[in-house]
């Protein structure tokens, strides 16, 4: 019979001086994730998209904050920027075209431990899936809601978005836009939205502060942030960028953010505006009505059975 021979180190000779000891189960401290743990395909946007900051900012996000894999829920609808959760390495869906806000109320709903991430277009937002905006907003569903407004439709290569300022020229527009763009800042707070703010890819910094301040929000969070598409509306938002001549201001300190007044007035503002957050305030998310419901059907009907339950409601309905 051959004999395995098994090799033991010698702790003292070479560059073997320490050997770590096992840690415990249970003990070891789990390591937040990094963008090489959370990238997954390589994006498929042009070159200087500015959907590529928003991407990267986000898996700041996910490190900074430490949310882990199973905790992470990425969600979208159809467009350039709606691409998203296929580049992040978790859980989420690219869902139909404007429908992505019902498909994150049912997750929300009923994952309330998940952190869940809306991302998408301003025609994915505003245009096909423009009335689920209002009633997500309305119901205050707790997800964070970032809106990549590039002022047109990329994916389509360029036809007028609900954004699109009059006179721009597109496929659909070919005189230029004719109708009244939306304001997104003010249909979000008109709809009942919670916390409303604004930023722009060309400030990474702001970004960011805006994504952690939207996901601390305990309700639905929208954040509007401008993404230039380069392919399509070159130089849309130069206004904003100090590197291209623009300026960059935030919203005054002493704005009050409760007060609905004050952020509509800020929303009204010519462009480029104010980047920061226009409102925020407490309002009982459905999460926690429904779960309030949830309970107390729960208490009544304690120690009984699932097939009782559903036996009771069928005797009910005869
Ligand atoms: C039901 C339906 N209607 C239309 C389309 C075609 N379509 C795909 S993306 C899109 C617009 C995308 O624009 P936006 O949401 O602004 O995203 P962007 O590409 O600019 O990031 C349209 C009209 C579709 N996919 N499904
Ligand atoms: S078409 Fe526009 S929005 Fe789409 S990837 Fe290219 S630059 Fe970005
Ligand atoms: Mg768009």
């Amino acid at each position: 019979m051959n004999e395995t021979k098994i090799e033991i180190p010698n702790r003292t000779a070479g560059n073997i001086t320490s050997v770590p000891s096992p840690a415990l189960p249970g003990t070891e401290e789990r390591k937040g994730l990094t963008k090489k743990d959370v990238a997954a395909d390589h994006p498929t946007w042009c070159p200087g998209c500015g959907d590529f900051s928003v991407l990267a900012l986000y898996f700041k996000l996910i490190e900074k904050r430490k949310l882990w894999h199973e905790k992470i829920t990425t969600v979208a609808g159809i467009g350039c920027s709606s691409r998203f959760p296929y580049f992040v390495q978790a859980n989420g869906a690219h869902y139909i075209h404007g429908r992505a806000l019902p498909f994150a109320s049912g997750i929300s709903l009923s994952r309330p431990d998940l952190h869940l991430f809306v991302f998408g277009g301003d025609g994915d937002a505003f245009s096909i899936g423009g009335n689920h905006f209002n009633h997500t907003s309305r119901k205050n569903i707790k997800m964070t809601y970032c809106v990549m407004d590039n002022w047109v439709y990329g994916l389509t290569k360029k036809q007028t978005s609900p954004t699109s300022p009059l006179g721009f020229k597109s496929k659909t527009d070919v005189t230029g836009a004719l109708d009244q763009p939306i304001n997104p800042m003010k249909q979000a707070i008109a709809a009942g939205a919670t916390f409303v703010a604004r930023t722009t890819h060309t400030n990474p910094n702001h970004v960011l502060q805006m994504m952690e301040a939207a996901m601390d929000h305990d309700g639905f969070s929208f954040i509007e942030c401008l993404s230039e598409c380069v392919e399509f509306y070159e130089g849309a938002f130069d206004a904003s960028n100090p590197r291209k001549g623009g300026v960059f201001n935030e919203v005054p300190k002493e704005h009050d953010v409760t007060d609905e007044i004050a952020a509509y007035k800020l929303a009204g503002e010519a462009f480029p505006g104010k980047f920061g957050v226009f409102y925020k305030v407490n309002r009982a998310t459905k999460n926690a009505n429904e779960a309030k419901i949830i309970a107390a059907a729960r208490e009544k009907t304690k120690g009984m059975k699932d097939w009782q339950i559903l036996q009771k409601n069928f005797d009910r309905l005869k």
